[in-house]
């Protein structure tokens, strides 16, 4: 009897030291393997394990220019491998980033879509591997299991606030031409959006015509010199994409007599430097913030989707609007 007590107290006291060693008896192995723990879908990676792909659109604009500045900073700061790559604003090339980041097994995938449609079969092959894509500064149009999330601006109410100001400064009545961003790209789409919606509510705020000038200078200068040519002094307002545009826009203005600003006013995106200092010239009458500035908020949610930690489905970008008046106090702060 005392033989079989003797081994009944044994074999407790195994269990227990089998538990709290950590090292599982068959049974208890097997429950875990069934329910993991919640420490075992959260890993500890750190910012050094890491191996990120990005797929960045061009270098088209001061904004763009300041947002792979940002990220690329960021990146060096926290000692990340950072895998970047500029597509020169074809999807084509953006596409082969990805495929050629799914090769490499990258840990996570950032990606500027340059337009909104075509992204499934990549997005779907980069599922396939097990690699999350995190979009950045552009939404793309996909099912929502193929992003884990989106970081980036409210187009629609920046085109909202455009045309608040536009109609305020015009007080209710313009003609107004639209110097529209890469077509299909979503700031383009969401700032035409948002500024109808504002505008159809004034019957005398009239939007003339529109073109598009890619995002760039160059092109919003040729396409200001289009519609200059096609209405002439009708013309009282733009309403521009981005600042890039706006100054090709300015350009062309002058160039046909008119002055800027005055003649014909002018409201523009991005408040990126150019932007403050064709206000303070007087040649340019607002811009709506849109932050390039996404890196640190960049690495940080992939730290965490890395971890498997959730994050939201968007992490929308915090901005404001710029006048002219207090445009030279506020130029020597901002950062792009
Ligand atoms: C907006 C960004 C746009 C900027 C342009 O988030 O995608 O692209 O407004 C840039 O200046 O080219």
């Amino acid at each position: 009897m005392m033989r079989f007590l003797r081994l009944i107290v044994c074999f407790i006291v195994l269990v227990f030291l089998a538990a709290s060693t950590g090292c599982k008896s068959p049974l208890t192995a097997e429950l875990d393997s069934e329910q993991p723990s919640a420490t075992s879908r959260i890993k500890n990676k750190t910012y050094q394990d890491l191996i990120v792909g990005y797929a960045q659109i061009g270098a088209e604009s001061e904004w763009r220019t300041a947002n792979t500045a940002s990220l690329k900073e960021t990146a060096e700061e926290l000692d990340i491998e950072f895998r970047f790559l500029d597509a020169q604003q074809k999807q084509e090339n953006q596409i082969m980033a990805l495929r050629k980041f799914i090769a490499q097994k990258v840990d996570v995938i950032g990606i500027s879509p340059v337009v909104e449609t075509g992204w499934e079969p990549i997005f779907q092959e980069a599922k396939e591997a097990g690699i999350p894509i995190i979009l950045v500064d552009r939404w793309a149009n996909v099912p929502d299991n193929l992003y884990v999330t989106y970081l980036g601006s409210d187009f629609v109410e920046e085109g909202r606030n455009s045309a608040r100001v536009m109609v305020k400064l015009m007080n209710g009545k313009a003609n107004i031409v639209e110097l529209v961003g890469t077509i299909d790209s979503a700031p383009a789409n969401g700032r035409a959006k948002g500024f109808r919606e504002i505008v159809q509510d004034y019957p005398e705020m009239n939007i003339m015509d529109s073109e598009s000038g890619d995002f760039t200078r160059a092109r919003g200068k040729e396409a200001m010199e289009n519609l200059l040519k096609k209405h002439g002094n009708k013309i009282n307002a733009v309403f521009s994409h981005n600042d890039d545009m706006s100054l090709g826009a300015i350009q062309a203005i002058e160039e046909a007599g008119l002055r800027p600003g005055v003649d014909i006013k002018i409201v523009s995106v991005d408040a990126a430097r150019g932007a403050f200092q064709a206000m303070i010239a007087g040649k340019l009458n607002a811009t709506i913030e849109c932050n390039p500035l996404l890196g640190p908020q960049f690495f940080d949610l992939v730290l965490k989707v890395v971890n498997g930690e959730s994050v939201p489905k968007w992490v929308p970008s915090i901005e404001s609007i710029y006048y002219p008046d207090d445009a030279a106090e506020i130029l020597p702060t901002r950062k792009y």
